[in-house]
């Protein structure tokens, strides 16, 4: 898919080094956008990222999203993506499908006064077993789709402010919103944080399935799938040598562009010999982020 490998591309060459929590340091550059046509087919990446595992763990997240669950007690039988984040008994702090399914709507003591919000004889309101109120963004989405398409306020929102600021891993891709245009439903992704080897493979997988599902529901056709990075990211190594990277990578990128023969190839070889990065420090390894 050539609008993923130009994001590759454009963070390598114009990215700039950036430590970060991980301390595993990254080429980072800020608000990358592109756009596919889902009418020109799927794009599934047909580099290793998305092999037979991946493309299962991707349709069983995607489903347990759906399900609004705020657990993975059932998707933990099916892939592993989420376990480093949950406890022993599988409760995640930040899942997805909670917050687009269960959004917590304020306590009455929580609302300023004169204030009204919908209660549970509302349509998109559920009374939870333990009394709390409930919001399901994705059926007010659904439902709007058929009573007023041209609506601009298809929105969900996985971000909830309080929960982020303690989560362990608060949500990277936070908000969609789902625009109509003639006979096509399109879906704009907006993610804070981007893995381009890793996590960007999925995410793209997630959503043009999201929005191919949304739009069979509703009887539209699938439109354009656009997505946001803010921070889109490679992850280039620990300590001097993730510097060494950030520094080289543009000279050693255009260096092998420039490769026609095998004497060039050679001579490369010989410059990054003599140029050797710094041993690595610890692990370079980086635990699997769905
Ligand atoms: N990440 C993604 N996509 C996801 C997801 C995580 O790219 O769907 F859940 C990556 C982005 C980043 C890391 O490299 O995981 C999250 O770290 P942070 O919270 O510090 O941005």
């Amino acid at each position: 898919m050539r609008q993923y490998l130009d994001l590759v591309e454009t963070v390598l060459s114009e990215g700039t080094h950036k430590p970060n929590r991980t301390g595993v340091d990254t080429i980072s550059s800020f608000s990358e956008h592109y756009e596919v046509d889902l009418r020109e087919g799927y794009p599934l990446l047909t580099t290793k990222e998305m092999d037979g595992y991946r493309w299962n763990s991707m349709l069983h997240e995607v489903c347990w999203y759906l399900s609004g669950a705020e657990h993975i007690r059932d998707l933990r039988e099916e892939t592993k993506i989420w376990d480093a984040w949950a406890d022993d008994e599988g409760r995640l702090d930040t899942a997805y499908g909670r917050f687009w399914r269960r959004f917590p709507v304020p306590e009455d003591d929580a609302r300023l006064e004169g204030e009204s919000w919908p209660d549970e004889t509302h349509q998109w309101v559920t009374e939870e077993g333990d009394g709390r109120k409930t919001f399901d963004q994705l059926q007010y989405v659904i439902d709007t789709l058929s009573d007023s398409p041209n609506s601009r306020r298809l929105v969900v929102n996985a971000w909830h402010p309080a929960n982020a600021a303690v989560s362990t891993l608060p949500p990277c891709h936070y908000s969609f919103v789902f625009n109509v245009q003639g006979d096509r439903l399109n879906c704009h992704l907006t993610q804070r944080s981007g893995d381009t080897a890793l996590g960007i493979p999925f995410n793209i997988a997630a959503y043009a399935l999201l929005t191919k599902v949304i739009a069979q529901q509703t009887g539209f056709e699938p439109g354009t799938f656009a997505h946001t990075v803010v921070d889109t990211h490679v992850y280039c190594g620990r300590g001097e040598r993730g510097k060494w990277y950030a520094d080289n990578l543009a000279a050693l990128q255009s260096r092998l562009a420039d490769v026609d023969d095998r004497d060039e190839y050679r001579e490369v070889r010989e410059w990054l010999e003599s140029e050797a990065p710094p041993e690595a420090e610890g692990d370079e390894r980086l635990d699997h982020v769905p």
